[in-house]
């Protein structure tokens, strides 16, 4: 970010930091959080090496599961609403929503529940399963393929609000626990730009926009308002991206967690 960006704090209920107490005690990681504390946080190493490599095995023993997004521009571990909604798929997301949270258990046992714990301890109040829907689970882009070269869409996580949620701009959050970035590039651009009601499309003069890029490390979890702006840039090298994500709303039954 250059020295004239300056990125405003957030003028509404929604301030991250201080929903974030008890995971982000210590000191900003980095120059770029420490400027800009209201886009997001970037926790290092939350997933130690073993654990995170267990995982990474249990996933890609379970390839026959993943989903293929897009013309297999992306895959899943579990089913993803967004995917679903893009494609015209949803009924088949929730009638799947069981098996999808079976898969994601048997490959890797304890995942969901470990995510929902950690989404816990940054909201400090529990957070459910959301009744019906799928819940965490992973995102494999593959090395050398369309979105490695192009990058994802640039978006907010609006997809999985409900009308009456997104109208009154209900807190959400979007957890990416990184497993296994890329050999190169493939952080994500943030924003300083909220959602305000225009749809998923981003505005005209995003390129004028200031905007981070996040580096990620494996095992290290970046927490983000919903409503932000980002997009996954381009990687490079033999390396699939591989993460875990959650999204998360409060509700009138307090914080509930979904894919
Ligand atoms: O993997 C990431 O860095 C972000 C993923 C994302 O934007 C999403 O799942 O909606
Ligand atoms: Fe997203």
């Amino acid at each position: 970010m250059h020295a004239n960006q300056t990125i405003p704090p957030p003028n509404d209920h929604f301030a991250l930091p201080s929903w974030c107490a008890a995971l982000t005690r210590r000191a900003p990681r980095s120059h770029l959080e420490a400027q800009s504390p209201a886009l997001f946080r970037h926790v290092p190493g939350v997933l130690p090496a073993d654990e995170r490599r267990r995982w990474l095995s249990g996933i890609y023993a379970a390839r026959a599961n993943w989903t293929p997004c897009f013309e297999d521009v992306q895959f899943t571990l579990g089913r993803a609403y967004y995917t679903h909604l893009e494609e015209g798929r949803e009924a088949e997301y929730f009638a799947g929503a069981l098996a999808s949270d079976q898969a994601v258990e048997r490959a890797v046992p304890g995942l969901q529940a470990r995510v929902r714990a950690l989404a816990t301890e940054l909201v400090r109040a529990p957070v459910t399963p959301r009744q019906g829907w799928c819940g965490p689970g992973v995102h494999i882009f593959p090395a050398g393929q369309w979105l490695s070269r192009h990058g994802g869409d640039v978006h907010f996580d609006t997809e999985g609000l409900r009308a009456h949620e997104l109208a009154a701009r209900a807190p959400a959050l979007s957890l990416v626990l990184m497993l296994q970035p890329p050999e190169r590039d493939g952080g994500l651009r943030l924003w300083d730009v909220r959602y305000e009601g225009q749809g998923d499309d981003a505005p005209p003069d995003v390129a004028s926009r200031p905007s981070v890029v996040v580096d990620y490390a494996p095992g290290d979890l970046l927490v983000f308002d919903s409503y932000r702006l980002h997009q996954i840039l381009p990687f490079e090298g033999g390396r699939d991206r591989v993460s875990v994500t959650a999204h998360l709303v409060l509700g009138p039954l307090g914080w509930e967690a979904w894919f």
